[in-house]
């Protein structure tokens, strides 16, 4: 099962009632849970693993792994400070941005996909400042609620700027997409989140066909995807 953009927080107690009961009921079933970035509203370092909503969601996926599910996160562009204590408190592995894996032998590339939003020059920009290693460790050096205020304000100005950028803009950019198809020699699969915008697309890379899905968001309601040796398909709850 794929899932991304959960966007947990405390201030949304009816999307963390629903994140809860699908890892207790529904993720039971899968093989592997691989949730591709995104999983809070905002991560501002594992010294907030203690904070009482934290808990809450480490218990979840704790109780999940322990009942034989194997749980996989990767970073999102609101999340990409969480490691290892946070990982190993909820039984997680962190996987890289991208991962292949072999799914029921068709090869799948994981993304989050904010790398191949690669016309959004600004948020690029921020990108790359924010995921330098010298950048993070003078950050996270701060107190948590230093940390946490800075990162309100990059919040407000972020959907400041996102109210003047276009559509397409904010979406993946067709040659980032064939390129990252490319350099991993044509999976079959991009499954990839970040956008907002669940769907499914065909694509040809060099004669080579491709699928990319894009999973659905959680803000209003929860969704997943399901990939079995039958196919993939997606499940609004
Ligand atoms: O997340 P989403 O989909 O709403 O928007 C993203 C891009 N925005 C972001 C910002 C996050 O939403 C909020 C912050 C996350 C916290 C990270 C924790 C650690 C960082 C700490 C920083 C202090 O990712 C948005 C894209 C959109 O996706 C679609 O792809 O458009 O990008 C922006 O809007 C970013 C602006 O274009 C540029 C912001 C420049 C800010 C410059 C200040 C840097 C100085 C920081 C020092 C405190
Ligand atoms: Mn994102």
């Amino acid at each position: 099962m794929f899932i991304s953009d959960l966007h947990l927080c405390a201030s949304r107690p009816h999307i963390t009632d629903a994140f809860l009961k699908f890892l207790s009921t529904e993720a039971k079933a899968a093989k592997a849970l691989y949730i591709l970035g995104d999983l809070f509203e905002y991560w501002a370092g594992d010294d907030d693993i203690e904070d009482a909503f934290n808990k809450q969601i480490i218990e979840g996926f704790k109780a999940l792994a322990l009942s034989g599910v194997s749980i996989y996160l990767m970073h999102g562009n609101r999340d990409f400070l969480i490691t290892q204590d946070f990982c190993k408190a909820a039984h997680i592995q962190l996987i890289n941005d991208p991962s292949l894996i072999n799914l029921h032998g068709t090869t799948a590339i994981l993304s989050h996909g904010d790398a191949l939003c690669t016309d959004d020059v600004n948020y690029q920009q921020f990108r790359t400042q924010v995921r330098n290693k010298d950048w993070q460790a003078q950050f996270l050096s701060q107190p948590l609620q230093v940390r946490k205020d800075q990162i309100e304000a990059i919040r407000l100005r972020s959907e400041q700027e996102k109210s003047s950028k276009s559509a397409t803009i904010m979406d993946v950019n067709a040659d980032a997409v064939n390129h990252l198809l490319r350099t991993h020699h044509y999976p079959k699969l991009l499954i990839h989140g970040h956008t907002h915008r669940p769907d499914e697309h065909q694509l040809i890379v060099d004669g080579k066909a491709s699928t990319r899905w894009v999973l659905g968001d959680w803000y209003e309601q929860g969704s997943y995807l399901i990939c079995d040796a039958s196919g993939c398909r997606s499940i609004q709850l």
